[in-house]
């Protein structure tokens, strides 16, 4: 792991966590706006807490290519409305049925599945609006933003992956099986949400594609890490209920593997993202104690 012990991460990580949660409550209609069932519960979700990683590494990532925090705001916002949604698509019953997230009843627990249906529905046609309301820049046009995030939350990649999930269940996945899931299902997520900092910042192709190397590889071990969290943890460290995986003989990597060589996997894919952004010198710090705070992550 780099040495960058003198930034300061977890002040870092605070203070982003709280100008993002800031930004996102002025990105949705007031809770009584009509229909106030449907904004309170868009509402409900997205200003729910959550970590905001894919915010947070939204604005590090501009940060590392000489950008703005105010410019990278609305496309982190953007990236926090499509994730919200899909955590609360992928709570619904006739997906992987939960009843508890970031700390409280699931969307559709409080509001029923109709409007939980709809307040996914809802923010994700938000992300585009947002984006399609943020400033363009000279190598990236708003035709090109709107291509990323629509590429990213459409069929070929996160509902590509939850299809796979779901048709996955029950079964003995292979490795790769399950590596197609976790590069679309949360892989791709992560890594737009570092491109679309760096596009903020008008960066280069050359460090466009570091970023996305990157993102790719602190994606996979993200949900590695997810994966054996659910099984080492409890539901109030996690605010989601934990052992499901293990209870729904969920594809995992700790199911297939076992959970020391999750670990290792985790860690060599994190030395990748480290590799990734070694052209930057120095000026992704953030990023870097962002991976390296991923991997060591207790929730
Ligand atoms: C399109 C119907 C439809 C659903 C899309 C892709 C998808 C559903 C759901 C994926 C949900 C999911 C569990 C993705 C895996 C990524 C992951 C581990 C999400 C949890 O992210 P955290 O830990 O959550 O960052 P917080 O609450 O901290 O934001």
């Amino acid at each position: 792991m780099p040495n960058n012990s003198a930034f300061k991460l977890q002040k870092y990580r605070h203070q982003r966590a709280r100008q993002v949660e800031q930004a996102l409550g002025k990105c949705l209609p007031a809770a009584r706006t009509k229909p106030a069932v449907l904004h309170q519960a868009m509402r409900y979700s997205l200003l729910a807490g959550g970590k905001r990683i894919r915010p947070i590494l939204t604005l590090a990532a501009a940060e590392a290519c000489g950008g703005s925090v105010s410019d990278a705001m609305p496309l982190a916002c953007a990236v926090e409305c499509i994730h919200t949604y899909s955590l609360i698509h992928d709570d619904l019953p006739s997906m992987d049925n939960d009843d508890f997230r970031r700390g409280r009843p699931t969307s559709h627990k409080i509001y029923g599945e109709g409007i939980a249906i709809l307040a996914g529905d809802a923010l994700l046609t938000q992300a585009f609006e947002i984006v399609a309301k943020a400033r363009g820049w000279p190598r990236y046009r708003h035709a090109t933003l709107i291509h990323e995030i629509t590429k990213t939350a459409g069929s070929l990649q996160l509902i590509a992956g939850q299809a796979a999930d779901l048709e996955g269940e029950g079964k003995r996945l292979t490795l790769p099986q399950l590596r197609y899931i976790h590069e679309r299902k949360t892989s791709a997520l992560l890594t737009c949400s570092v491109r679309l900092g760096g596009m903020s910042a008008n960066c280069t192709p050359r460090q466009l594609k570091a970023l996305t190397d990157f993102g790719y590889h602190v994606g996979l071990a993200f949900q590695i890490i997810d994966d054996i969290l659910d099984c080492t943890q409890t539901t109030e460290q996690l605010g989601k209920t934990a052992g499901k995986d293990l209870a729904t003989a969920k594809a995992t990597y700790p199911a297939i593997v076992g959970l020391e060589k999750s670990k290792r996997i985790s860690e060599q894919l994190t030395a990748k993202a480290f590799a990734a952004i070694k052209p930057f010198k120095g000026k992704a710090t953030a990023l870097e104690a962002l991976a390296g705070y991923l991997l060591k992550r207790d929730n």
